[in-house]
């Protein structure tokens, strides 16, 4: 059966965000990124683009060719919180998603022809409905399998639209550099430049037996075919993990509470950061111990109300610690968080509000210093 697939991705998603939620940015050349030592970008406004500065880039780099712009660390709750939105426009759109990541899908269309007016009109339909009630603009590709349909939802970036026919495709591929292929890095596009490869179209016209010589029957086949866009992957939609967690072996077991209570803390920062950033909040908060004769112990508890909080975290992990009364030879100690809800289902009490100001702020400084940048050793009683 003939498939049909839809690709969307959304348009500089953590610089819209900022440019929807900061008029003051609008129009600017704006860079979302680390801004320490080391700091890379992000993401940057298509503004920024113009000057040279992509995703990637070291910070450094990114001021040098556009000194005008704004720099700023981005607010990873806020992408989470508009991501789910999008993701729940998506769902209405088709029963199976495949999530690649924070703003970008596979949509699988195939067999709801009937549903639509046409591709076309299913496609301005989704890019509105997403423009109306987050203020982000998608670009869209639609074609017959997904390495087709994401190309296109890239070739006319930003509010892209492009479909992939039988008819079209040849001339939409031909032109592009091989590069664009999954799999095609640097070292292969080499490899293939020796052989005077670069655009789809020159591979398209390689005799098949020359390039399985240099490149291996395997590699040659996949590049081959794909050059000729067949591609038979299945939209597979995903899980979401099940737990996040974080552990960590000791290489000399520890012999006191305190010792313990503080790993405990810096794995619950961990674990409220990783949930944070994938817009999670959960309700059952579990500790690991492991003692130096490999005994392991496990134990949870479900809270009232679902956390992101470091701090809930850690009491939560520190009470089930001192209820085990295990305070020495710890070979390994671990905290995970399960159960999720996410973001948009967060309380709107004006205490939550307050708190999540303040966990705006860390992860802020999170984003320049990284995870090692803050700790609130205070907390540590
Ligand atoms: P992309 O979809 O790759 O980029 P984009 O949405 O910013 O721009 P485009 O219009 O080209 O799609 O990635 C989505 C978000 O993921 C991006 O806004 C920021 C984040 N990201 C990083 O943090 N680091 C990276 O290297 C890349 C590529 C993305
Ligand atoms: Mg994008």
């Amino acid at each position: 059966m003939e498939r049909l697939v839809m690709h969307v991705d959304m348009d500089a998603f953590f610089a819209s965000v900022e440019q929807l939620d900061h008029e003051e940015y609008r129009g600017k050349p704006l860079i979302v990124g680390g801004l320490g030592g080391r700091g890379v970008v992000s993401t940057c406004s298509y503004e920024a683009r113009r000057f040279g500065v992509h995703s990637a880039m070291p910070m450094g780099r990114a001021q040098q060719l556009c000194p005008q712009g704004i720099f700023i660390a981005g607010n990873y709750p806020r992408y989470a919180a508009v991501s789910t939105q999008i993701f729940a426009i998506f769902a209405r759109y088709s029963p199976v998603i495949e999530p690649l990541s924070i703003d970008e899908a596979f949509l699988d269309l195939t067999g709801m022809e009937r549903l639509m007016e046409s591709p076309r009109q299913y496609a301005q339909a989704l890019k509105a409905e997403i423009r109306e009630q987050t203020g982000i603009v998608a670009s869209v590709g639609i074609a017959p399998n997904k390495f087709l349909a994401k190309l296109a939802s890239d070739i006319e970036k930003p509010d892209g639209l492009v479909i992939v026919t039988k008819e079209n495709m040849s001339a939409i591929l031909e032109p592009l550099p091989v590069g664009r292929i999954w799999g095609v890095g640097r070292k292969m596009g080499g490899e293939l430049a020796a052989m005077h490869i670069r655009t789809i179209g020159d591979l398209r016209r390689v005799d098949h037996t020359r390039l399985a010589a240099r490149l291996g029957e395997r590699m040659a086949g996949h590049l081959l075919a794909l050059a000729h866009g067949i591609d038979e992957r299945p939209v597979a939609p995903r899980e979401q993990a099940k737990s996040i967690g974080k552990e960590v072996t000791f290489s000399e077991n520890l012999q006191s509470a305190s010792e313990a209570e503080r790993i405990l803390l810096a794995l619950a920062e961990k674990v409220g950061w990783r949930l944070r950033k994938a817009g999670l909040k959960a309700r059952t908060i579990q500790l690991k111990l492991r003692r130096a004769d490999f005994k392991t112990y496990t134990r949870s508890r479900t809270l009232p109300e679902a956390t992101c909080y470091d701090e809930v975290i850690y009491h939560t992990a520190q009470a089930l610690f001192r209820e085990l009364k295990l305070y020495r030879g710890i070979r390994l100690l671990g905290v995970a968080a399960s159960g999720f809800d996410d973001f948009t289902a967060m309380s709107l009490f004006s205490e939550e509000e307050k708190k999540e100001n303040l966990y705006e702020a860390i992860d802020k400084i999170k984003q320049r210093f990284g995870e090692k940048g803050i700790t609130k050793a205070n907390l540590i009683k």
